[in-house]
């Protein structure tokens, strides 16, 4: 029997750390020990604690999901924290990987990243071609600099370090806050309370902006290949097909559906629509996988409403104050 892999996952209790918890449990392999830390486990700004986890846990392999991340309004808000906090946990997460001798790190980056001034589909190789959006320029420097550090880590010491950029990601377990999270949570959320209020359903922008949306569950399989299997320490884009991208109107008559809500929906088109489309290509990923199926859309929306329906009373939903 070969040594045991230790699959130490950081970000573990958030949305996408709870759907790799779940998928690992049907994919999981002889021989493997799979480690799910959150905040309360290691604090990953301070590179004592971090390295105390790596000498308490010993991985073999790395899933660094652990990031300060939010919609568009809590990035215009807090530049400043979602630079420092990602390029600090990211810069401690690579150091202790490198002197730990972590056979494999994924690291988790975003298609924000990637320039506004574009040319469109975006592939791998555009990530440091122009600016970001300037709404979230603090996370998407942050975010890039991870592929430098990629690079630097095989150059100089031979680590087999890489990256997935993943499109808008939803699902069980996200965080529901009002006015700091993403789309697709934040909208469930007033949606529900809408209901519960019978008042009208309100979005803020103009419902016109483009996105491609992958279920957590679909992208934790493909992080779970990417661990296993994907071989180059360049980036790749985890995204549905191009033809699935939709507006984010689509996305709120798709929540309106889901929970059958009945009364009246507004746009406020005084809010920010961000940037308009950032649309990616997942030829990269087709190439690996070409038979991967991806959930539909309404079905993956219909079991991530069905799950904040459920679990809204308990107490333990990100961003829900009872
Ligand atoms: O999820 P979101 O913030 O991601 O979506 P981004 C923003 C779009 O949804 C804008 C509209 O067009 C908003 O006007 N929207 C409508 C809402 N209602 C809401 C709402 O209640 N909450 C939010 N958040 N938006 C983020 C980046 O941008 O995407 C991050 O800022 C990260 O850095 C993440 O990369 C994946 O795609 O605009």
């Amino acid at each position: 029997m070969g040594a045991e892999k230790v699959i130490l996952v950081t970000g573990g209790t958030g949305l996408v750390g709870k759907a790799v918890e779940y998928v690992s449990k049907e994919e999981s392999q002889p021989g493997e020990r799979w480690v799910f830390v959150g905040s309360k486990d290691a604090d990953l700004l301070s590179l004592e604690s971090t390295k105390a986890l790596f000498e308490r846990e010993k991985p073999t392999h790395v899933l660094h999901l652990a990031a300060q991340v939010g919609g568009l309004f809590a990035n215009m808000k807090l530049k400043v924290e979602f630079w420092r906090n990602n390029i600090i946990m990211q810069d401690n997460i690579f150091q202790a990987c490198k002197d730990f001798k972590v056979e494999k790190l994924v690291s988790c980056l975003s298609t924000c990243v990637f320039p506004d001034k574009t040319t469109y589909p975006i592939d791998e190789t555009m990530i440091h071609n122009g600016p970001p959006h300037s709404s979230n320029e603090g996370y998407a420097y942050a975010k890039r600099m991870v592929d430098m550090q990629n690079r630097l880590y095989k150059e100089q010491y031979g680590c087999n370090f890489t990256a997935v950029i993943p499109t808008n990601i939803f699902g069980p377990h996200d965080n529901y806050d009002l006015e700091d999270s993403h789309v697709i949570p934040g909208l469930i959320h007033k949606c529900y309370l809408a209901q519960q209020k019978g008042e009208p359903f309100t979005i803020m922008g103009s419902g016109k902006p483009l996105r491609q949306f992958i279920y957590s569950r679909d992208l934790a399989r493909l992080m779970i290949w990417t661990l296993r299997s994907y071989p180059e320490a360049d980036p790749i884009i985890l995204s549905v097909d191009e033809a699935d991208e939709v507006t984010i109107g689509d996305v709120a008559m798709a929540i309106v559906d889901a929970m059958n809500f009945t009364g009246a929906v507004e746009f406020d088109t005084s809010k920010a629509d961000g940037q308009y489309k950032k649309t990616a290509s997942n030829a990269k990923l087709r190439k690996y996988l070409p038979d991967f199926k991806f959930t539909p859309f309404k079905e993956a929306m219909r079991e991530s409403v069905q799950w904040f329906v459920d679990n809204y009373s308990s107490g333990n939903v990100r961003g829900v104050k009872l």
